[in-house]
């Protein structure tokens, strides 16, 4: 992400090690887990005006997202969910690319053809997400089987929530890490919730982390919540792996402090109590906190942040919304290399519904 030269923080005493992030690292950090807050509040709107179609925000995950993301390399995959927008945002995706694919204009990279959410970046080695639950956890590890038989010293890393580790997915992909020792990192971002169903009832296990060990590796319970400990945990996992010792499993405690997605409504499973409890440990207040009171962010700084992200977002949006939508008859393409008669048929008959009005592009 670029640094612009304002606002600037300055270093406290003691407050680095050689696995720390310095402070310019941290505001770093901020920045991006205030352009996500920012986002993700305004696609909520946007999808309840009917602007785009759909939405999964990630508001309570951001230090977690973006604290992994930090410990990575860009020659480094990832396998996302559906809700790791921090994460793309922190690889250098930029935020007019992510607008694009939730408003499938023309410039969308994946042509209108996944759900908003759904995206994927080859430049930023971010996988197109998957919505079935899981498999990206055992697409992440063949991926670095393959690394491994290639030689590339990088790491894989799936990022899944607490429903994903019931998933045949889990097991599948876990076991053969732990028996082959692939270099992937698990990224299990633990939200309490299911869709509707919470974490208790997802497993009787104590932790989610300690299910690594009956695949043969460590799992590790974090506070997700804390930028520096995500990004040393994933850090020390990643070199780990790099240098051969295998997977870990990463728990990072969260809380999803919106809705599952723009389809439900998180009223009619849990309380607002709970909820309010959550937002007391809010990552991106935790972080704007350590900011002020250990390295001299004063308000007009801090101000600057959220309105450079709230402009960036509205000039974003303003570029999509004027971009033409993906062609309706752009899903015939790409279809063979060559186009087949059965094709050339149905792409003159969807042109004969546009005609007579049927299919309004
Ligand atoms: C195989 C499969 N089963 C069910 C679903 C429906 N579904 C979509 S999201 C979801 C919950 C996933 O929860 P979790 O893994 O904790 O991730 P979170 O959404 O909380 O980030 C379910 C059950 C699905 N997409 N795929």
């Amino acid at each position: 992400m670029a640094e612009s030269a304002v606002p600037s923080v300055a270093p406290a005493s003691g407050s680095d090690s050689a696995d720390g992030l310095s402070p310019q690292r941290l505001l770093e950090a901020y920045r991006t887990m205030v352009l996500a807050r920012v986002t993700d509040e305004r696609c909520l709107h946007l999808q309840r005006q009917g602007r785009i179609g759909f939405y999964a925000p990630l508001q309570g995950q951001e230090a977690a997202q973006v604290g992994a993301a930090m410990a990575l390399r860009p020659e480094d995959w990832v396998f996302p969910a559906y809700r790791e927008m921090a994460v793309a945002l922190l690889r250098g995706v930029p935020l007019q690319a992510i607008i694009d694919q939730l408003f499938s204009d023309s410039s969308d990279l994946t042509k209108g053809r996944q759900m908003p959410n759904h995206f994927g970046f080859r430049a930023q080695n971010f996988v197109v997400a998957s919505s079935p639950i899981g498999t990206q956890i055992t697409q992440a590890v063949g991926a670095a089987m393959a690394a491994r038989l290639r030689g590339d010293p990088i790491v894989t890393v799936p990022f899944f929530g607490d429903g994903a580790t019931s998933s045949n997915d889990f097991h599948a992909g876990l076991n053969f890490a732990g028996v082959f020792k692939v270099p992937t990192v698990f990224f299990c971002q633990n939200n309490e919730w299911a869709i509707s169903l919470p974490r208790e009832k997802q497993t009787r296990s104590p932790t989610l982390a300690e299910k690594a060990k009956a695949y043969g590796f460590s799992g590790v319970v974090i506070d997700g919540n804390d930028v520096k400990a995500v990004y040393r945990t994933v850090l020390d996992a990643r070199r780990r792996a790099v240098a051969g010792g295998g997977p870990t499993l990463i728990e990072a405690q969260v809380y999803r402090f919106g809705p599952h997605s723009t389809s439900d409504d998180p009223h009619r499973y849990r309380s607002n109590a709970e909820l309010e409890a959550a937002k007391r440990k809010d990552p991106v207040l935790r972080l704007q906190r350590e900011l002020k009171e250990a390295h001299g962010l004063d308000e007009a700084g801090d101000s600057k942040i959220w309105d450079d992200a709230r402009a960036q977002l509205s000039a974003a949006i303003e570029v999509a919304e004027k971009t033409p939508k993906v062609a309706p008859d752009s899903f015939l393409d790409d279809v063979f290399a060559t186009p087949t008669p059965r094709l050339a048929e149905e792409r003159a008959a969807f042109e004969a519904l546009v005609r007579e009005g049927v299919i309004k592009p």
